[in-house]
C-alpha cells in the first residue's frame, strides 16, 4: 500500500522515511551550525536485528529541515565482517572523521569494534580495521577531550571504558575499567556527554531484568569514573520498541536527547524509527525525565527532508559505476567531484535509495550536458518514460533537472541513469525531496 508515512518531517517520528536506530548525535568542533546523526539501519520487512547491515548519516542546521546522506557504510564494505551492523558512533580526530561501529567478525564470530574514516562528515566511510584489546565490542561510543580519545562499549549487562591509542586502533590495556557495578541495571549502549563540568554516562537499562529498555544515567567528575547512579531520564513510553539507545547533545542553545522507538512500524520491535526531544536539567544537575512528544524538536515548524546522494560516492554507497569514473577537474560541483565518461552506449550510474515504506517522490539530478540526448532511467525494475527513454536537453553548465515522479518500494531501490547517446555528460548528484 502506498504510504505518505507520517505527514510532517522533523517531528516524531523523526525522519519517518527510513527505519533507523541507535542515533549518535554530534556537532563537530569545526562547524557549530550543523548537527549530525549517525545511525544504524533496520531492514524493512525482516523485523530482526540479525539482518541489520548498514549505517546512515543525516544532518540539519535548524532541527526542521533535514538531509539524509544515504548509506555511509555497509557490511559488504568491511573485509573482516560477516554480519550485524549494530550500533554506531562517530568522532572527529586529527582532521579526520571516524565512524566507529560494531559488526560480527567472519573469522571468530565475535562482535568487533570497527573503525572507518572519511574526509567529510557525511561519509561515505572506508573501513580501516577493528580496535584491538576490546573483547566483545558491541555498542561503541567515542568521547574526545584534551587530545585524548576514550572508548565506551557495552552489551549483555556489562559496560567498559578505556583510552585509545593515538591511531584509535587499540585500547590502552592499562586504562581499561569495568563500569558495570556503577551503572544500575545497565544493559548496553553507553554514551557520554559533559554538562557543567560533570561527565554524564547515559545507557539503556533493563529495569528488574525485564524488557523493554529504559534510559538511565550516572555522573562523575572523571571521565573513567567512578560514576554515581542518578536515575531514569527516559522511562517506558507508549509505542517504544524493546530496545532503546541514544545520545544527548548540545546544539546551539538546546540540549537534545536522540533515541529510537517503534512508532512508525506501529510496534514492531525490530523496525525502529528515530526520535528527538529537548532535554533539560534541574538546578542540581539532574536530568528532567523526558516524555516523548509528537512535536519533537521542530518547535511546531514544518520542514523538508531530502535524500541527497553525491554521484561520485555511489560505488561506496551501494550503487554502481557502469564503465564511468569519478572526476574533479571541472568547477562548481558539490561534494568531492562528479561522475563522467559516458562514452559508450550502455555506460551508466546507479545509486541506492533506502526507504521504510512504499512512497511516491520526485526525482532530481544535477548535471551538465553539451548536447540533447535521451536517457533510460530505471527505478528498480520499472523504466521511467517507458522504453523510448526520457528526452534530455543540453544544459548551460550545471543544472538541476526534474526527472519526474517515481515510486520507491520499502527497502532498497536502485536508480540507474543511462544516456542512450554518446554525450559529454557530468553528473553531480541525485536528490529526492520527500513529500510534506
Ligand atoms: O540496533 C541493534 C542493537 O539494538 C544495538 O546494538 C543495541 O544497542 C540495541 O539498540
Amino acid at each position: 500500500m502506498m504510504s505518505n508515512l507520517f505527514n510532517l518531517s522533523a517531528q516524531n517520528p523523526l525522519l519517518p522515511h527510513v527505519y533507523a536506530a541507535d542515533p549518535s548525535a554530534h556537532v563537530w568542533p569545526n562547524d557549530s551550525k550543523t548537527l549530525w546523526l549517525y545511525t544504524s539501519h533496520d531492514e524493512p520487512g525482516t523485523n530482526h536485528h540479525a539482518t541489520m547491515n548498514s549505517y546512515h548519516a543525516f544532518s540539519t542546521q535548524d532541527l526542521v529541515n533535514w538531509v539524509d546522506h544515504g548509506r555511509v557504510l555497509a557490511v559488504e564494505n568491511v573485509d573482516w565482517a560477516i554480519s550485524m551492523a549494530w550500533a554506531t558512533d562517530a568522532a572527529y580526530w586529527k582532521n579526520t572523521y571516524y565512524l566507529v561501529y560494531c559488526m560480527v567478525e567472519e573469522r571468530t564470530g565475535i562482535f568487533r569494534t570497527g573503525l572507518a574514516t572519511s574526509d567529510d562528515p557525511q561519509g561515505p566511510f572506508k573501513d580501516i580495521g577493528f580496535i584491538k584489546n576490546v573483547a566483545w565490542g558491541q555498542d561503541p561510543a567515542i568521547y574526545i577531550e584534551n587530545n585524548k580519545a576514550y572508548l565506551f562499549w557495552g552489551s549483555g549487562g556489562k559496560c567498559y571504558a578505556g583510552e585509545l591509542t593515538d591511531d584509535l586502533l587499540a585500547l590502552k590495556n592499562e586504562t581499561k575499567v569495568e563500569l558495570t557495578k556503577q551503572l544500575i541495571e545497565v544493559f548496553e549502549g553507553p554514551w557520554v556527554h559533559k554538562y557543567n563540568g560533570m561527565y554524564y554516562l547515559s545507557y539503556p537499562a533493563l529495569s528488574h531484568k525485564k524488557w523493554p529498555e529504559e534510559m538511565y544515567y550516572a555522573v562523575s567528575e572523571n571521565i573513567l569514573g567512578p560514576y554515581q547512579f542518578k536515575g531514569n531520564y527516559l522511562p517506558f513510553f507508549e509505542g517504544q520498541s524493546a530496545t532503546n539507545h541514544g545520545s544527548i547533545v548540545q546544539f546551539k542553545e538546546h540540549w537534545i536527547s536522540f533515541y529510537h522507538a517503534a512508532w512508525l512500524s506501529e510496534g514492531i520491535n525490530e523496525s525502529r524509527n528515530l526520535m528527538a526531544d529537548f532535554l533539560s536539567y534541574n538546578k542540581d544537575g539532574t536530568i528532567k525525565a523526558i516524555i516523548p512528544s509528537k512535536e519533537g524538536v521542530s518547535s511546531g515548524k514544518k520542514g523538508k527532508t531530502i535524500i541527497h546522494l553525491e554521484a561520485e560516492n555511489a560505488l561506496l554507497q551501494g550503487g554502481k559505476f557502469g564503465a564511468i569514473a569519478k572526476d574533479f577537474k571541472g568547477k562548481g560541483f558539490s561534494g568531492t567531484g562528479y561522475v563522467t565518461g559516458f562514452d559508450k552506449r550502455r555506460d551508466y550510474i546507479e545509486v541506492l535509495v533506502q526507504v521504510a515504506k512504499e512512497i511516491k517522490v520526485n526525482l532530481q539530478v544535477r548535471l551538465s550536458a553539451d548536447a540533447d540526448y535521451t536517457a533510460d532511467i530505471l527505478v528498480g525494475f520499472t523504466m521511467m518514460a517507458d522504453w523510448g527513454g526520457l528526452p534530455m536537453k543540453k544544459t548551460k553548465g550545471w543544472e538541476i533537472i526534474d526527472l519526474g515522479k517515481i515510486v520507491l518500494k520499502a527497502g532498497d531501490n536502485k536508480i540507474r541513469f543511462t544516456p542512450q547517446q554518446n554525450v559529454n555528460l557530468k553528473i553531480d548528484y541525485f536528490q529526492i525531496a520527500l513529500p510534506d
